[in-house]
């Protein structure tokens, strides 16, 4: 596929317009090797989300829901960023007002490099207990017998955000708060399918900002998109990040 050429509108706003907003799903991860969620060879596997990703699946089979994170887990720390990560990443150093907003809980982009991040569904590499409530980091590569158990005798669970739960208070303040304020904002590898997550691009939309959508997909949100880059983010993000540096350059 030969990807889309950024607009030259898109090609000024870049140069000129700041704070950026990024928002990302697990496509900007697809090219570490990371399956995403949705479609025939998703993580999924044509299976109802409802049966893995929900807080019944884990009262009914921790078991069961460890392996998978902890099958995850391995991937994503055998997975190395890649050129759209390391792309987002220079983008920042270039306009430090830039934001990244993911729904990813690989730690790619922690990772590559970026600082200013905001992580609306957790991460893989935490783990809360469920009687106390208290949550810490754990990279451990072995997590020993599953379920993992706490100090105080109790189940961890993974500290990602499943379906029908809230999602943490204060990311998404900051989230939608960047969505109001932000001219320019890049939506990267999602199907724009869960919400609310999906919310941001069109508070964006409805505030005025310009918002284009990096996807080799079409997704409901296409036909909203101020513009769309049929691509993947591994060579779409890195042009668009020279484009941000040439404005940086100039400037300094
Ligand atoms: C590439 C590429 C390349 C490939 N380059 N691109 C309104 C209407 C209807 C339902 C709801 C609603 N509001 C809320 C809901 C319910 C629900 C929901 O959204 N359901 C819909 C599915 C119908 N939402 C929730 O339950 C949320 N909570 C909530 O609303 O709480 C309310 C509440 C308030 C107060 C108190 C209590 C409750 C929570 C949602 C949590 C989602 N969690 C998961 C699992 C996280 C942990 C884990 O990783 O295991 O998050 S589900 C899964 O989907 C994961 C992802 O972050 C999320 C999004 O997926 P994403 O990133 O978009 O991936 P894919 O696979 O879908 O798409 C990949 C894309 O990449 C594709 O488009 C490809 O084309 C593209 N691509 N290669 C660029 N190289």
């Amino acid at each position: 596929m030969r990807d889309a050429e950024p607009s030259p509108r898109l090609a000024a706003l870049l140069r000129e317009r700041e704070p950026l907003l990024i928002l990302t799903g697990a496509g900007v991860s697809a090219e570490s090797g990371l399956r995403t969620f949705r479609g025939p060879d998703g993580l999924w596997e044509g299976k109802d989300p409802a049966e893995v990703a929900t807080p019944e699946a884990f009262r009914d089979d921790p078991v069961e829901v460890w392996r998978f994170y902890a099958a995850r887990r391995k991937a994503a720390a055998a997975a190395a960023p890649n050129a759209a990560h390391l792309a987002i990443a220079a983008m920042e150093s270039a306009r430090p007002a830039t934001m990244v907003v993911t729904q990813n809980v690989d730690g790619l982009h922690e990772r590559a490099g970026t600082k200013q991040l905001v992580r609306l569904h957790g991460s893989l590499w935490r783990v809360r207990c469920v009687v106390e409530g208290r949550e810490w980091e754990d990279h451990r590569e072995d997590l020993g017998s599953l379920p993992p158990r706490c100090e105080c005798g109790s189940l961890l669970r993974p500290a990602v955000v499943w379906f029908g739960e809230a999602l943490p208070h204060e990311a998404w303040g900051k989230a939608a708060a960047a969505a109001r304020r932000a001219p320019l904002v890049l939506v990267v590898g999602t199907s724009s399918l869960v919400r609310p997550a999906a919310d941001l691009q069109e508070i964006a939309l409805r505030a005025g900002a310009y918002v284009v959508e990096v996807n080799p997909e079409a997704t409901p949100f296409s036909g909203l998109a101020s513009e769309r880059l049929a691509g993947r983010a591994g060579s779409v993000l890195p042009r668009l990040a020279s484009l941000v540096r040439g404005r940086a350059e100039a400037t300094a």
